[in-house]
């Protein structure tokens, strides 16, 4: 932020302090030292943008003195790495690849692969060969050509050349590639969660799309540093400037081009790095020889601007840059390579990459950057709560290897031979043959193999050590335990991921017979996927399988077919209504029961009250004790909790769940002999049946972000379109012959809406729909619903 950087140089030496005078008297006396080439004009307008950030930035540093608390600081390290450990750590990198759906992350990994020599030869997505790429495994994914699920791979990368000398050598990279569609979002979610930094793919014709917010976002829920790969240069209509302007402008961060196209479209045929200031071109096979010459003059124009501008960009959020700026000094190729490194590290600024990884161009150069910009896992501080008091201040981990173990499962898959269980390791050692403890469940269970991943291939290995991505075979846990090696768990948790609640859900039954398959194949993927859920209505009795969407739930009802033999029926989609209290409502319940014997007693005073989502984990649902004393034994509220969860399954209004709502339970009274769990649950159930219609209760909808993209001249006809089917379009975008169109619509309202988009565009209209919010229903429809429910429950 300006300000404190003022502050700190204020603070500092008497060179600092003429810069801020400089900063603070006059934009106009702001110079660039750009190289002595650079126009009249082209200073002129850095001078102008520099008096823009100065506006820019003052205004977030407002916003963010605006009254909010301050963080809570965590706990200082508690462990020192030993210099085995940085050695180790300063040459290995954990990156996700991450973007919309279709922007080439696949691709582009497999590139990575076989540069990598981890494959020997390249396989198109949807190629001609019918082979498919490594990392999309799955026979699905090779026939859809899309990723489903996310792969973890491991390669081993040599910085040839680097501006800073001590940073070139060999580097360790585990990669995970995430699938596109937000129907998955889960995979990019728990990928990020537990990756150092990541590749942000972008179409250079399509740039800025849904799902790249959708991704900026979840990074930024991680704080995860990102690289911004324009992929796709080789395309007609392929404009990366627009797409600088879309990074900057839609996504909000800091951005420049690190290097630069020469040639567009077809005649793509290599790049400017700006920092070496060479011309790098690809040649061999498939690209994979890298060469390098001087700058062609056709381009240095260009190139000197673009320097100016990455230069001006990171003086805006770096200090030394901005320093060297004002003394109007040379930049070297070296202390640029830094300063890119310092900003993307602490999330101030992306550098943007351009290429295409179909063509083979610009993809070696994406590594490199992988290598120099991305932070160690030393760099990106990993925090963990203590169990015993989880509302202390988060505790810093080390990644050495000879602290005590934590480390987080993050995802799983159930394979013919047991549990495979990826698993990043943030301190300590994870050993084969070692016996690990469940933080959650306090279990102890021994390692039996332990393994890295090549998409769907493994390599057994006997340790992994801090900082590192893996998997454990055959031990059982569900997604998000932290395994210690100490005595009693270590104390440490890690902090659990964010989950989104399904939106959609369709009843399903075998077709024919019921076998085992059945439910064994439901129960396999609920358990690896936290967005897919299973239940059996009560009122029909038919099994509900609950996602993401429709393609989520079709993908599962295809796999039941082919890896279980199981065909399955399917009703049509439902959408995942919900139920939620609008007031707080007190209440004091007593449920007592005497019939012959021992009685049934148990009161339970508190209130419930609507409760806003936790960002962190997606949470919309509490419970809270504030009972001092004995009034009600300690050993019974865990029953009054799990009242209060029997009775959030079924809403009173039309039987929905009921989501966004707290029960703090305050006081109470026990009776010697007749107080029991049970009674204490069913108090808690009674409490909350008698208070939740007091609350101004409402039936919730999902409400849909919908953007559709078509030809120019289909743009009447979609937005008839969307107002038939009640939708609020939120913003429209016009591009070349093309139009984005934003809208709000609720999921009810969207069910066909592919066949008649297509009707409507004659095929070349696009839509993607993520899920936005739970919104309540219009009070006809809750009264069409809530007479429903009635009469189907008086027909019972
Ligand atoms: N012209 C061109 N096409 C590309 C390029 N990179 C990828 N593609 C094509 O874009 C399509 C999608 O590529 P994928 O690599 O599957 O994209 P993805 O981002 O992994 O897709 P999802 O995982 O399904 O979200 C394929 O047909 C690729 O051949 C490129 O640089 N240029
Ligand atoms: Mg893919």
């Amino acid at each position: 932020m300006l300000r404190t950087r003022l502050t700190s140089l204020a603070l500092a030496t008497p060179v600092r302090q003429t810069s801020r005078a400089l900063l603070s008297s006059s934009s106009s006396a702001l110079h660039s030292p750009l190289p002595p080439t650079i126009s009249r004009a082209q200073q002129l307008r850095s001078t102008i943008s520099r008096r823009s950030f100065s506006v820019s930035s003052r205004r977030r540093d407002e916003e963010l003195e605006g009254g909010k608390p301050a963080p809570v600081l965590p706990l200082p390290e508690v462990f020192s790495c030993t210099e085995q450990d940085t050695k180790r750590l300063t040459r290995l990198r954990n990156v996700g690849i991450s973007a919309h759906i279709d922007s080439g992350k696949t691709t582009l990994t497999e590139r990575i692969l076989f540069y990598t020599g981890r494959i020997a030869s390249i396989h198109e997505v949807r190629g001609r060969d019918a082979v498919g790429a490594k990392m999309d495994s799955m026979e699905l994914e090779r026939e859809k050509g899309i990723t489903i699920q996310s792969a973890a791979t491991f390669a081993d990368w040599d910085v040839k050349e680097s501006s800073r000398e001590e940073m070139a050598g060999k580097y360790s990279i585990n990669i995970i590639d995430t699938p596109g569609h937000v129907d998955f979002t889960i995979e990019v979610e728990r990928a990020l969660r537990v990756l150092d930094g990541a590749v942000l793919v972008l179409c250079a014709v399509s740039g800025v799309q849904s799902q790249t917010i959708t991704v900026d976002r979840q990074m930024r829920r991680y704080n995860v540093p990102r690289l911004s790969f324009i992929n796709k240069m080789d395309r007609a209509g392929a404009n990366p400037e627009r797409v600088l302007g879309q990074i900057r402008n839609k996504l909000r961060i800091k951005a420049a081009f690190v290097n630069i196209g020469m040639g567009e479209e077809s005649n793509f045929n290599g790049v400017i790095d700006l920092v070496k200031w060479k011309a790098i071109y690809n040649e061999g096979e498939k690209g994979m020889i890298v060469k390098s010459g001087e700058i062609p003059t056709e381009f240095m124009e260009a190139a000197i601007a673009k320097r100016a501008e990455l230069v001006e960009t990171l003086a805006e959020v770096d200090d030394e840059i901005a320093d060297a700026w004002l003394e109007e000094r040379e930049i070297t190729p070296e202390e640029l390579a830094a300063a890119i490194r310092r900003a993307t590290i602490s999330l101030k600024f992306s550098p943007v990459f351009q290429g295409s990884a179909l063509a083979n161009k610009s993809v070696q150069s994406v590594l490199d950057g992988v290598c120099l910009y991305l932070p160690t896992p030393k760099e990106v501080p990993a925090l963990a709560l203590s169990v015993a008091s989880p509302h202390d201040p988060p505790q810093t981990l080390t990644p050495t290897t000879d602290a005590p173990l934590v480390s987080l499962a993050f995802k799983l898959e159930e394979g013919r031979y047991g549990q495979l269980t990826y698993i990043r390791v943030y301190q300590g050692t994870l050993k084969k043959g070692g016996t690990i403890t469940n933080v959650r469940t306090g279990k102890k269970v021994k390692v039996p193999r332990l393994v890295r991943m090549h998409s769907d291939e493994m390599e057994d290995v006997d340790s992994i050590g801090a900082g590192e991505i893996c998997a454990m075979f055959g031990v059982e846990c569900s997604s998000g335990d932290t395994f210690s090696d100490t005595p009693g768990g270590g104390g440490y948790s890690m902090t659990s991921m964010f989950v989104p609640e399904p939106v959609i859900s369709l009843a399903i039954r075998p077709k024919g017979q019921e076998t085992p398959n059945f439910s064994r194949a439901l129960n396999r993927f609920q358990k690896e996927d936290p967005t897919f859920r299973v239940h059996v209505d009560a009122e029909s009795q038919e099994t509900i399988i609950s996602g993401m969407g429709e393609l989520h739930l079709d993908i599962y009802v295809e796999r039941m077919k082919r890896e279980y033999q199981v065909e399955c029926v399917t009703g049509k989609p439902r959408v995942a209504f919900r139920e939620t209290i609008q007031d707080a409502v007190p209440f004091a319940y007593t449920h007592k029961k005497q019939s012959g014997g021992a009685g049934q007693y148990g009161k339970v005073v508190g209130r419930i009250e609507p409760m806003e989502m936790d960002e962190a984990t997606g949470k919309d649902t509490a419970f809270e004790s504030q009972v001092i004393g004995g009034n009600i034994p300690a050993a019974y509220i865990p029953a009054v909790q799990k009242g209060f969860n029997d009775a959030l399954e079924r809403g009173i209004l039309t039987g929905h769940p009921i989501s966004g709502c707290k029960f703090v339970l305050e006081d109470g009274a026990a009776h010697q002999v007749d107080s029991s769990e049970l009674a204490f649950r069913l108090a808690a159930q009674g409490a909350f049946k008698e208070a939740f219609p007091k609350g101004r209760p409402v039936v919730l909808e999902p409400v849909m972000k919908v953007d559709i993209v078509a030809p120019l001249e289909f743009q009447g006809a979609v937005i008839g379109g969307i107002n038939q089917r009640k939708g609020t379009i939120a913003d429209t975008e016009i591009r070349d012959e093309e139009f984005t169109l934003t809208a709000e619509v609720s999921l009810n309202d969207m069910f066909g809406y592919a066949s008649q988009l297509r009707g409507m565009t004659q095929g070349k209209g696009e839509f993607t729909m993520e899920y936005l919010r739970h919104s309540p229903v219009l009070p006809n429809i809750q009264k069409e619903m809530m007479e429903a429910h009635r009469s189907f429950t008086a027909k019972k």
